[in-house]
């Protein structure tokens, strides 16, 4: 089967299946084409736990279809590809976290979304990349473990120095190969376009850039500004959500190692197999459901 039979395959099976098709902002394209949305984790959660569809398909990575399930435990949530995982998710571990909870007993513990549902059992409060500097502020708590993304960490440290922050020795593959001179060479070749930054990256590729933010942040700086070409610094399936939305600007990827693996290996195929069979399906035991739930909620609620 070609793309366009198997985008036709999944529209039948969606609807037989009631099925609600959610899309990273780092999917294939040909994913993002046929999914319901397209967007990133905090949107695709929220998604989740309002849907009336009883079922979900995370076109995402498993601590994607893990939130989701966590929202909406009444729904089947299906992860095409079973080991599309997280890197940066499998450094932090729920023992490991509990260690440094007893060493810092003042601080609260943030844990980044990109974690297993286990660590956020173990969080105090979730955040993401679009709203960590305003959560880790909204605490009373003038200590804080920050896990599990040190470049995400240090970035929210330098916007909040009033706080003490115990980072979390974790970074993602993606975001972390990139490196300063790379920025400066692209930027030495379109000295015109704005330089638009994930927080995920080093410091001294921040230190470069003209703008920091999540992926929404970055699609939404895209619309507000003036200028008419921009280099991005995050993960390139983020490229075709802006071309689609931005046809008439012009985006450069900031470097060819901007590829996340793991996202990468959720296809058509995958998700007619998985519509098709009804598996895997993602579900979260208790306690540990409610107990991350509950540090979901709290950021949603901020
Ligand atoms: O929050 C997300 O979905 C991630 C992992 C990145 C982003 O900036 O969208």
């Amino acid at each position: 089967m070609n793309n366009l039979n198997l985008q036709s395959e999944v529209r039948k099976l969606k609807k037989q299946r009631d099925a609600l098709i959610l899309a990273h902002n780092y999917q294939n394209d040909e994913v993002q084409d046929i999914a319901d949305h397209v967007g990133d984790s905090f949107a695709l959660s929220r998604l989740a736990a309002e849907t009336s569809h009883n079922v979900i398909v995370f076109c995402g990575v498993h601590f994607m279809a893990e939130s989701a399930a966590v929202l909406s435990p009444d729904k089947t949530v299906l992860l095409p590809a079973p080991d599309a995982g997280c890197p940066l998710a499998e450094t932090a571990k729920p023992e490991t976290v509990k260690i440094w909870k007893k060493k810092h007993p003042h601080a609260a513990t943030v844990a980044y979304i990109n974690s297993s549902a286990a660590v956020k059992a173990e969080s105090d409060i979730c955040c993401t990349s679009a709203n960590a500097v305003k959560i880790v502020r909204s605490l009373e708590n003038e200590e804080v473990i920050f896990l599990p993304d040190q470049n995400l960490g240090t970035y929210v440290a330098a916007q909040i120095p009033e706080k003490t922050i115990h980072l979390w020795p974790g970074s993602c593959l993606t975001h972390h190969k990139v490196k300063a001179g790379e920025v400066t060479e692209l930027k030495n070749l379109h000295p015109e376009a704005e330089t638009l930054v994930h927080p995920e990256c080093r410091p001294e590729v921040l230190a470069l850039a003209d703008f920091t933010g999540s992926t929404a942040q970055i699609m939404e700086r895209v619309g507000k500004s003036k200028a008419s070409s921009f280099i991005i610094g995050t993960e390139m399936g983020v490229i075709h959500g802006l071309k689609k939305k931005y046809p008439d600007k012009q985006f450069f990827l900031l470097s060819k190692k901007l590829v996340c693996v793991d996202m990468k290996k959720i296809t058509l195929r995958k998700i007619v197999s998985s519509l098709r069979e009804m598996k895997p399906v993602i579900s979260v035991p208790e306690p540990v459901c409610s107990r991350a739930g509950l540090a979901l909620e709290r950021m949603m609620n901020r």
